[in-house]
């Protein structure tokens, strides 16, 4: 069986690292599209920093949970027939074990150069604008995917959508696009789809099934069952 597996804010919520509609959406005043935007990064570089600086060093002090663990002993399982897609750019699933996790809007731990397009892990901060290690330039920005820029990965998540026989959405509100309309596209390609979020989601009826209840205890349930099921079967 082929899984596509899509986690958002709410499975990183428990772990100590807020979701968007946490602040309903605020942070500092700002809208988050407001500082999550090239826009916003022309106009006043040093604001969206402070922004990313903030939340690359609260990384620091977060550890992976029980849903992010479960989905690393799901890929043990199901090696190459599992892809994790996030919307999320915490390291929280490679820190739970999660290998095959494909980063659709960008990591904290990476910077990008504009002026060499060269990208190098990164932990501290970006907004006393550091040289480039690779072409020497001061033009290195936080390598996530701010609005109305195109998400990473885009071609390899439409195929394994196409060929996925089951999607899950994980702590996805269905609220940013295109992440919103993969439920959509895997039920074209004839995929079953399943829900495991805190409440009801904009996607909520795209769903065959939807369980709503808090990821640390959802995400292990589903995993055992899916295992349990998969090792009477064997
Ligand atoms: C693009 C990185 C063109 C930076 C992020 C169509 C219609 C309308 C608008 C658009 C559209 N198409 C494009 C747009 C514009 C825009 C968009 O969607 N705007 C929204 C606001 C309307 N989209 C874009 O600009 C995208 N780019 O479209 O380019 C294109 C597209 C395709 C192909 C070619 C070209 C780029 C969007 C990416 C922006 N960057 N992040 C950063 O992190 O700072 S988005 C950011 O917000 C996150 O990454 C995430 O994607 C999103 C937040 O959503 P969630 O993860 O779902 O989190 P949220 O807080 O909303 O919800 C949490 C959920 O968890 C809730 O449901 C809650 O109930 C649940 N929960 C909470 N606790 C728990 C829990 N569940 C379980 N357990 C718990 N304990």
């Amino acid at each position: 069986m082929k899984i596509v597996v899509l986690t958002g804010a709410g499975i990183s919520a428990e772990s100590g690292v807020p979701t968007f509609r946490d602040a309903d959406g605020l942070w500092e005043g700002h809208r988050v599209e407001e500082v999550a935007t090239p826009e916003a990064y022309d106009m006043a570089p040093s604001t969206v920093h402070r922004f990313y600086d903030a939340r690359r060093s609260a990384l620091l002090m977060v550890q992976p949970n029980a849903a992010h663990h479960a989905l690393a002993r799901l890929e043990e399982a199901l090696g190459d027939d599992l892809l994790v897609v996030t919307q999320n750019i915490d390291d929280l699933h490679e820190r739970a074990g999660s290998r095959r996790v494909l980063h659709m809007h960008g990591e904290l731990l990476s910077a990008l150069c504009r002026a060499c397009d060269g990208r190098v892990r990164w932990d501290s901060d970006l907004v006393d604008l550091p040289p480039c290690p690779g072409c020497g330039v001061t033009e290195l920005r936080p390598d996530v995917v701010w609005f109305g820029e195109i998400p990473y990965g885009m071609d390899r998540i439409s195929v394994e959508l196409a060929r996925a026989d089951l999607f899950v959405s994980i702590g996805n509100s269905g609220a940013v696009y295109p992440a919103a309309g993969f439920v959509q596209q895997a039920l074209r390609y004839g995929a079953r789809t399943l829900e495991l979020n805190l409440e009801p989601s904009d996607g909520t009826p795209w769903f065959h099934e939807a369980r709503h209840g808090r990821a640390s205890e959802l995400v292990p349930h589903w995993v055992e069952e899916l295992l349990g099921t998969a090792q009477s079967a064997s």
